[in-house]
């Protein structure tokens, strides 16, 4: 009896050494969603069961080594003991109830996370190798970063272009893969305002690691007025044709005030005539722009180098394209 006080008093402290240390050891980030709480509590539960069943091991195993070790001099064999009803039955059924109460705990566990809420507002992701594109059905905006209001649940509806990719928030906790040719779904109520990083967490080819995009968790009054905002982008080619200058990095190399940089000036470039590298002349007209954005090496304009990047043809879609011609001939009279 002496000793099982023994031991039990060192498998409470142990316990509570390794649970403390587990929790002190900051496993994970803050928690930023409803559903990521659940989850934490979870994880909380399961961190106090494998402390407990770390220092029951090796409190036992402690304990035997130092008290029961051999005796100088004793030679004798240690008392055999043949089967013990009692002590079988208990653990096996132990561990059985334990199992179980984690199982219910688990399924309980996930019909929360994966609750519904019937105000959800829905947000379609799109995964590509390798990018994340966000659309707002209901508003009509598309969106290289993912905006989400705080407080509000939001319904994704995720299809990957390719491959399978992973949608992952570490501080939202939950994860989703995405599938070519069907639709999943992932549900986040966001809980604390700030900015995060979504990062694919499925191996999708060369570039997987720089599978990122930011997300922004804002006030629901902030959240609007970003909305409304791209909403009227949305309907403007012109407006999208300059957010495409603008993130693309047009602007790095075309200013829109007259003045050259690397390239010409966008300003009143539009309807001019252009002499080129090779001496001949051509209209500056939509479909220059066109051929001077997809195939920039086939039509030189006279005293600037051939630096214009070359793969604009595959980071742009064509509506893109078409919107930032819009923009520039916007920025002439004729
Ligand atoms: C690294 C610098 C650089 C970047 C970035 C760049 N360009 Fe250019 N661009 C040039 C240079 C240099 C020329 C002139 C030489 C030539 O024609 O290739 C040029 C020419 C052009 C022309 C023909 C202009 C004219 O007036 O004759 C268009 C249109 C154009 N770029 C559009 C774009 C667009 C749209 C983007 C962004 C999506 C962009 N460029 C990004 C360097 C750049
Ligand atoms: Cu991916």
């Amino acid at each position: 009896m002496k000793h099982f006080i023994g031991v039990a008093v060192l498998v409470v402290i142990l316990t509570a050494l390794v649970g403390l240390a587990l929790n002190t050891l900051g496993l994970l980030p803050d928690v930023a969603s409803l559903q990521g709480q659940y989850i934490d509590g979870l994880f909380q539960v399961h961190t106090w069961i494998i402390a407990f069943l770390f220092a029951l091991i090796v409190g036992f195993m402690l304990y035997s080594i130092i008290v029961f070790r051999r005796k100088e001099g004793d030679e004798s064999d240690a008392e055999h003991i043949e089967g013990n009803n009692a002590l079988e039955i208990t653990w096996t059924v132990v561990p059985l109830i334990t199992v179980l109460s984690v199982a219910v705990l688990g399924a309980n566990t996930l019909s929360k996370v994966t609750a519904v809420d019937p105000g959800a507002m829905e947000v379609k992701v799109i995964g590509q190798q390798w990018a994340w594109r966000f659309e707002y059905p209901e508003a009509g905006v598309v969106s290289d970063v993912l905006y989400l209001p705080k407080g509000q649940q939001a319904l994704l509806e995720m299809e990957s272009m390719d491959v399978l990719h992973s949608f992952w928030v570490p501080e939202f906790r939950v994860k989703q893969d995405l599938m070519p040719g069907s639709t999943t779904e992932l549900r986040i109520t966001p809980t604390e305002i700030g900015d995060y990083t979504v990062r694919c967490a499925e191996v999708c080819g060369l570039q997987h690691t720089y599978m990122l995009a930011d997300v922004k968790v804002v006030s629901e009054g902030d959240f609007n007025t970003w909305l409304s905002a791209e909403a009227a982008i949305a309907d403007d080619p012109v407006a999208r044709g300059q957010k495409v200058y603008e993130s693309y990095g047009c602007k790095a190399c075309h200013t829109l005030d007259g003045s050259p940089l690397v390239g010409p000036s966008f300003l009143d470039s539009f309807g001019r005539t252009v002499e080129l590298a090779d001496g001949t002349t051509v209209l500056a007209d939509a479909d220059y722009f066109y051929n001077s954005i997809i195939n920039p090496t086939s039509q030189i304009v006279a005293g600037f180098p051939p630096a214009m990047p070359q793969n604009f043809a595959d980071q742009l879609s064509d509506q893109q394209i078409k919107d930032v011609i819009d923009f520039i001939m916007s920025l002439s009279d004729k």
